[in-house]
């Protein structure tokens, strides 16, 4: 077998996983849909080889976010602090070791740490790295490495790794979409996942308070035209005014970016701290990857985000950036 995508720890990675009797698997702190996809499916794809596997991620207490029921992932949840510390440790799309949030130390505590990734910039922090920034999401790289380990994709692997898929491409729409991608998509189909019933839970499910809460965030969107930046923010007291929730907040930043007076949308989430998280979005050329590393945080180069203190200074240092 010729190692997957020129990756010289491809073989090593799917010996020490087919070795272990017991692996702990965490995907990045805020999990999406492509780290709860790949985190189950890694899950599931362990078990079935017999292993005993244990999924968590490195927040106290760890609970699935909103809007991914289907996953049933608190069945499989292990929290951080009961994570059992097993040699083999499997980090799943996590750009970097603090990813992890509180478990941030077994990657380099445990004695093999296997680095599952997609992030452009990924620092390499495991033992070993399956790292490929041409890969669409961090699913399609564990869908080859679970088949490699001799998993068989049942319906219920397949439709985590299609929830990855989906959600990272942007419903097949960004830049990561690859021929690799829709072949995987189309084995995915072919093993029955019930991609219509899935897009209802991603993209139907919202409650009617969310529709008020994308009101008030589209109605307060500021266009800074000369730069071809637009952007809004959400506030705590907006969540309590509309009865929202953070996660139910994950999609204003696709509303936002529909505009085609502005090539780069930000969308500014206060957080229970009092910071705003900055989600960037990039219909490129222009990197918001390179914005985000830049104020300490990370992403890819037409998806990125931070964490910052305030809306309007971020903005102007944002505007002068993007007016370079
Ligand atoms: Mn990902």
């Amino acid at each position: 077998m010729s190692a997957r995508y020129d990756l010289a720890d491809w073989d090593a990675a799917v010996s020490a996983l087919c070795a272990a009797d017991e692996v702990a698997i965490a995907c990045h702190v805020n999990p999406d849909g492509d780290a709860l996809g790949s985190l189950m499916a890694a899950y599931l794809g362990l078990r079935q080889l017999g292993k005993r596997a244990f999924a968590s991620w490195g927040t106290s207490p760890a609970k699935s976010p909103y809007g991914y029921d289907f996953l049933h992932v608190d069945e499989a949840l292990t929290q951080p602090a009961a994570l059992p510390r097993t040699d083999t440790f499997l980090a799943l799309d996590c750009g970097a070791a603090d990813r992890l949030g509180e478990l941030e130390g077994r990657a380099s505590d445990s004695r093999c740490t296997i680095n599952v990734d997609h992030h452009p910039g990924n620092d390499q922090f495991g033992n070993l790295n399956l790292v490929v920034p041409t890969a669409s999401s961090s699913a399609e790289l564990m869908m080859r490495l679970l088949q490699d380990c001799g998993v068989q994709i049942d319906r219920a692997i397949a439709t985590c790794l299609w929830t990855g898929v989906v959600t990272d491409t942007g419903r097949f729409q960004y830049s990561n979409t690859s021929p690799e991608t829709l072949r995987l998509a189309s084995e995915l189909l072919e093993l029955g996942v019930p991609a219509p019933d899935l897009a209802g839970e991603i993209w139907g499910s919202l409650p009617f308070a969310y529709l008020r809460l994308l009101g008030l965030v589209l109605g307060r969107a500021k266009l800074l035209a000369d730069a071809g930046f637009v952007y809004s923010w959400v506030r705590l007291e907006d969540l309590e005014a509309t009865g929202t929730s953070l996660d139910e907040a994950e999609g204003l930043i696709d509303a936002l970016r529909s505009t085609r007076d502005a090539d780069v949308a930000a969308i500014f989430k206060q957080q229970d701290d009092g910071k705003f998280r900055v989600s960037l979005r990039s219909k490129g050329p222009r990197s918001v990857g390179e914005i985000a590393r830049a104020r300490g945080g990370g992403g890819h180069e037409l998806a990125a985000g931070f964490t910052a203190d305030d809306v309007d200074a971020t903005v102007v240092g944002i505007r002068r950036d993007l007016s370079r």
